[in-house]
């Protein structure tokens, strides 16, 4: 899957943000991607990137696997962005056509599922920013740092680098503040001194923060309540000898519940709110698979846990992974599991 990477006319010592410089000195055709169920963080970097581009006179589509949550249909420019499950042969030829393809959020092919061999199968200089553990070599041009809250931090690193800090306006800030306002859970993980000083200076710029937490968060339907009602009544385990919450939902929970795509979004941070937790988990019961979601407090990790038990991996405060047993085998695991990580 991994592919030679093309010869460059580029002089071999300049620095990889000189060469997308040049690269990006004449307007292109270019395609952003980002990752199935794309959450707040893949959607902000992709259209604040995309706002940025169309400044500079690119022509630039925005090509998602899989539809985004409702919570995000606020966005300016959300409609048009293409989604591969509803318009394969668009989005095939978007991405044929494309001369720049942007890898947005994710660093392996198969988080973008069947976009992937387009991907591979194009001629398109590619480029990755993400900040996701261990990146597969994919792209021409990788932007990758694991110390980043998001990767709309990286974006906004990425125009300033590119010389563009004059070009962020008002609406790329919004998208930018979307995604780090998601991807740290609302300033509660993988938060730095250097972050702070971006969103200042995205306030700075005009950023109407309060607007944005409003509609991403403040947008919840009665059903929501109802169905963290539930979740903390009935699916709700404490393990006081671990310090640690977990919650669960079943097959026949999605359908009693009419749970769609980003309906459960934050409800893994629902037991930290308690002093005695230190580390919480969301496990659903998915078509095919058993998904994890983790977080933890303080200088516990679960990043280990994620990728030694559920094949998974993410960042120390936030992680997450899947099985292929059933609910109640994936349930055991994680209780036996947690011994081993807080030894
Ligand atoms: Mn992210």
């Amino acid at each position: 899957m991994f592919r030679i990477k093309k010869i460059r006319t580029f002089a071999p010592c300049m620095d990889q943000n000189t060469q997308i410089k040049i690269l990006l000195s004449q307007p292109k055709e270019i395609v952003i991607t980002s990752h199935r169920n794309p959450d707040g963080d893949a959607l902000g970097s992709s259209l604040a990137l995309a706002a940025y581009l169309r400044k500079h006179l690119h022509n630039v589509s925005i090509v998602l696997p899989s539809e985004y949550p409702y919570n995000f249909g606020w966005m300016k420019g959300v409609d048009d962005i293409i989604i591969y499950d509803d318009d394969p042969s668009i989005a095939h030829r978007k991405i044929k056509q494309a001369n720049v393809i942007f890898a947005l959020d994710y660093n392996a092919l198969d988080r973008v599922d069947k976009m992937g061999q387009h991907i591979t199968l194009s001629d398109a200089d590619k480029i990755m920013i993400d900040h996701h553990i261990d990146p597969e070599p994919f792209v021409d041009y990788m932007i990758s740092d694991t110390r980043a809250s998001s990767t709309c931090e990286l974006v906004y690193d990425f125009i300033v680098d590119q010389g563009g800090h004059a070009d962020i306006d008002e609406e790329i800030a919004e998208y930018l503040y979307a995604g780090i306002l998601t991807d740290t859970g609302r300033f509660r993980h993988n938060t730095s001194e250097k972050l702070f000083r971006i969103v200042a200076d995205l306030k700075h710029i005009g950023l109407d923060d309060l607007r944005v937490y409003d509609a991403i968060n403040n947008s919840q339907y009665e059903k929501h309540i109802r169905l963290l009602g539930h979740c903390l009544n009935n699916r709700f385990e404490f393990i006081p000898e671990y310090h640690a919450g977990l919650i669960y939902l079943t097959k026949e929970d999605y359908k009693k519940f009419n749970i769609k795509r980003g309906d459960t979004e934050g409800i893994v941070n629902f037991p930290m709110i308690m002093k005695d937790v230190r580390l919480s988990a969301f496990i659903t019961e998915q078509p095919t698979i058993v998904k994890i979601s983790l977080r933890s407090k303080g200088d516990l990790s679960v990043q280990e846990l994620a990728r030694k038990y559920f094949n998974g991996g993410g960042h120390k405060n936030a992680s997450g992974g899947y099985s292929h047993e059933s609910l109640e085998k994936t349930i055991k695991k994680f209780k036996e599991a947690l011994p081993l990580t807080l030894k």
